[in-house]
């Protein structure tokens, strides 16, 4: 399967920074070095600085302490071991996203900070749905800059689906409001609706999100069908702060984690899956249609070690 092919590698090069920080790591610890204390107390830290979380590190350290204490080990075989337990660890947390052909259509609300991937993740998604012969909508919920009602225009053309747009300034609720009528006279069978991220203004973000929710209630009460909060890699464990402020508003049904390409913080998925065990349900390492895929738990885990996939 060459597309399959090309995911891995993409997601291999991708996860370049964050494994090479890992492995040569892993490397300094372990070099002509046995397992014992000292040694899965640096392998420990090391973790933690690579933004796997303090819980998952000490887990994760304690898991190869009970296979192998005391015995002298290679790198590799270390590597090896973390990436299996890893895999295991994040493979509750791997859930494709599934649309419910009931649900006519099926609304998708995208929510994150600012700069976190939403209007990206969106013209993605879009193009996939797109290629499955799906009709979409999308929604430019996100009124307040110009900038991203055309950065959504672009994507709707690229992946060939309309964009509903009211003019700059006006409300987010009336324009969601707006969208899923239009997504409904159209037979739509999914909105994916865009939305602002001004975490600067927590409090009037978050009555826009749930002012949002109400009026998409109001038209199919069994909407949005699913929330999505979209975090960059890069902030490392200020994910965690994001995850919980959206919660506040929001019930959110799973995680898109962005720009694994390109940081060193690819780790903080582990992490996520520890402290929340959200679905994780596709991650991005990069700008193209084709750089968000499905979430797969061994390949993620085996490249975040360096290990072939
Ligand atoms: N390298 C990389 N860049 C991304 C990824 N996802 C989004 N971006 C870029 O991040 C920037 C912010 O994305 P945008 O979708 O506008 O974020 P929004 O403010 O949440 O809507 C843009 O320049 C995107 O091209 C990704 O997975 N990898
Ligand atoms: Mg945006």
């Amino acid at each position: 399967m060459p597309e399959k092919t090309g995911w891995l590698q993409r997601l291999r090069k991708g996860l370049k920074k964050s494994s090479a920080k890992l492995a040569d790591g892993i490397g300094g610890i372990f070099t002509n070095r046995s397992l014992d204390a000292a040694t899965l107390e640096e392998l420990e830290d090391l973790l933690i600085g690579a933004d796997l979380g303090v819980e998952a590190s000490a887990k994760l350290a304690a898991s190869l302490k009970s296979a192998r204490f005391e015995k002298d080990v290679t790198p590799e075989a270390v590597r090896e071991a973390l990436a299996e337990t890893i895999a295991r660890l994040l493979e509750p947390v791997a859930k494709p996203l599934r649309r419910d052909g009931e649900k006519k259509p099926f609304v998708v609300l995208v929510v994150g900070v600012n700069g976190s991937g939403k209007t990206t993740t969106i013209g993605k998604l879009a193009k996939q749905f797109a290629e499955e012969g799906l009709r979409v909508l999308l929604a430019a919920g996100d009124t307040f800059r110009a900038a991203a009602v055309s950065q959504l225009e672009r994507w709707g053309e690229r992946a060939g689906v309309p964009v509903y747009t009211q003019a700059a300034g006006s409300d987010a609720a009336a324009l969601a409001y707006g969208a899923l009528e239009q997504a409904r006279a159209d037979g739509c069978d999914v909105l994916l609706v865009d939305t602002a991220g001004r975490l600067q203004n927590k409090a009037a973000l978050m009555e826009e999100l749930q002012k949002i929710l109400r009026v998409l209630k109001k038209q199919d009460p069994t909407a949005p069908h699913a929330t999505l909060l979209v975090l960059d890699a890069n902030v490392g464990q200020n994910a965690h702060s994001q995850v919980e402020a959206f919660r506040e508003a929001v019930a959110v049904d799973g995680l898109m984690v962005t720009k694994l390409d390109g940081t060193a913080k690819a780790g903080v998925v582990v992490a996520l899956a520890e402290r929340f065990g959200l679905p994780v349900h596709a991650v991005g390492v990069g700008e193209g249609p084709e750089d968000l895929q499905a979430f797969d738990p061994r390949a993620f885990a085996r490249n975040l070690l360096g290990l072939d996939g």
